[in-house]
């Protein structure tokens, strides 16, 4: 086929996807990144840190991007960090290290991603997802069940309410023969801003002692295109996880995968130089504004809000989510639904301005009508 042909055909599978520019992706924790990124991705299409000796510049990058997930985190700069392809590997890498460490049993909790149970399956650790209180890890539950060389996940930016675990509270149980890791995915590029913009002062990294790793992905709140999840640790995990791999430059592989794409790595970069510290902070202010604008609004429509948004996820709730879900698709919105709760969940990312908010109100105040929703 001719170069016009293909595009043709593809831009047919294309104009069928929904696009975030559009404005109806409401449940992703994703937006369209600046053309300013994407070009760099493509740039660094042929880079691959499997093999990071033949790319000593991708290597780099990587380094710099981890050193400011260490500073979103609160770690030093002599920790360690990679990027992976998303906050699935991530979980998976920081369990495997934790069982190499022997580290036997994991306690989450219920809201926790489902990520951390394929680790949990994957590597036949032990799991145990405690049932929450008020959408959080219930520290008693916690504290009569916690033993000695238990891994316990925490969340910051719980995925189905946006809340955090109680991070600091758990530390001081973790003080014998534990393994604190965090799921910071969706919150690590969140909090530091919220903590600068007065609406928290909880710590979720490295500023909490017994802290051992964090997920944290540039490829959600960081604006960064997928695949780019990130994880950072106290200590060198990657090296507890190495295997020996004696064709490639370095002689071992110390990433759960391969060939790793990393043109997102680039990307993750340049959305740092972007952005910068205070550009983020902006974004995640936008959001906030808008996330608590969306709560009033929804609650001045007769909508029930059960939890207060601790970050920019509002959960609206509804007497048949899984309907409204299917209805909604249907006239082109792509929301998510958190059936336990009985609500719509929506991620305010920057594509999710006032007027979308608008529409999407006005949408579902009439079909809460039309289908007694
Ligand atoms: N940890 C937390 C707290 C998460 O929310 C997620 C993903 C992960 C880990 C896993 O990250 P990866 O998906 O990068 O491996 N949470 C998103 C969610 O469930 C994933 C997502 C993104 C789902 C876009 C749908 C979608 O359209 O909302």
């Amino acid at each position: 086929m001719d170069d016009e042909e293909i595009e043709n055909l593809l831009d047919g599978y294309y104009s069928r996807d929904m696009h975030y520019e559009e404005g109806r992706i409401l449940g992703s924790m994703y937006t369209k990144p600046p053309d300013v990124v994407l070009k760099s991705f493509f740039k660094f299409y042929q880079a691959n840190l499997g093999n990071a000796g033949l790319y000593p510049g991708t290597a780099e990058l990587e380094r710099e991007v981890v050193k400011f997930l260490l500073k979103l985190t609160s770690g030093s700069e002599d920790f360690y960090g990679r990027i992976v392809s998303g906050g699935t590997e991530a979980n998976i890498t920081a369990l495997w290290a934790a069982r190499e460490m022997g580290y036997s049993r994991i306690l989450t909790t219920e809201d926790a991603h489902f990520s951390v149970t394929k680790a949990a399956k994957l590597l036949k650790i032990p799991l145990k997802r405690l049932e929450v209180k008020n959408g959080i890890m219930d520290i008693d539950a916690l504290s009569s069940e916690l033993r000695r060389g238990d891994i316990v996940v925490l969340t910051a930016g719980t995925t189905p309410l946006g809340l955090i675990d109680p991070i600091e509270e758990v530390s001081k149980l973790c003080d014998e023969g534990c393994y604190l890791h965090v799921d910071a995915a969706f919150g690590g590029y969140v909090i530091p801003f919220l903590r600068e913009l007065g609406h928290t002062d909880k710590k979720f990294g490295f500023d909490v002692e017994n802290v051992m790793s964090v997920t944290i992905d540039p490829h959600k709140m960081g604006m960064a295109p997928y695949p780019a999840g990130g994880l950072v640790a106290r200590e060198n995990l990657f090296e507890r996880i190495a295997v020996d791999a004696p064709y490639l430059m370095g002689g071992k592989s110390d990433t759960l995968l391969g060939t790793r794409q990393s043109g997102s790595v680039a990307a993750a970069y340049a959305a740092i130089l972007h952005f910068r510290w205070e550009g983020y902070r902006k974004v995640v202010k936008e959001c906030m504004d808008r996330a608590e604008y969306m709560v009033k609004r929804a609650e001045e429509e007769g909508f029930d809000v059960p939890f207060k948004p601790e970050m920019n996820i509002v959960n609206i709730g509804l007497k048949d989510v899984r309907k409204a879900k299917e209805i909604l698709l249907t006239r082109g919105w792509g929301i998510s639904t958190n059936p336990k709760y009985s609500t719509v969940r929506i991620v305010v990312m920057p594509h999710v301005t006032r007027e979308v908010i608008e529409r999407f109100l006005e949408e579902l105040k009439n079909i809460k009508r039309d289908y007694g929703l």
